[in-house]
């Protein structure tokens, strides 16, 4: 009797715990596994860090979302060269991050801060 009553228990407190899961929101997926490039989404922004360098310029809307892709194996972060416009670190080996760009229309700079000699440029217009 008493077996069985645990066993129930055992039961139930399973059932609560995949309905927990379910329910609750996990933490987004950035992009799915095996990416391959410039599949993140029709559209929007991104930046793939790559043999130390940030790619091509990029231009934005105001306060586009950026995802930047870092496939070198290093860390790499981007980080506006004045002010505090955006910084974020990027994981390297396919680590993604994003940012949201400035609202002010411009041109704005930035670099890593692990290689000073990395350099890229965020067009928001
Ligand atoms: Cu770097």
């Amino acid at each position: 009797m008493r077996a069985i009553k645990a066993e129930a228990a055992v039961l139930l407190m399973a059932a609560l715990l995949v309905g927990g899961c379910g329910s609750g929101g996990g933490s987004p997926a950035p992009s799915g596994p095996g990416t391959t490039s410039g599949t993140v989404a029709a559209g929007a922004p991104a930046i793939t860090i790559k043999d130390f360098e940030y790619g091509a310029p990029l231009t934005v809307a105001p306060g586009a979302v950026v995802t930047v892709t870092n496939m070198d194996s290093a860390g790499h972060t981007v980080t506006a060269d004045q002010g505090q416009a955006f910084d974020v670190d990027v994981r390297g080996s396919g680590g993604t991050a994003t940012f949201t760009a400035p609202t002010a229309p411009g041109s704005y700079p930035y670099h890593c801060t692990f290689h000073p000699n990395m350099h890229g440029t965020l067009t928001v217009k």
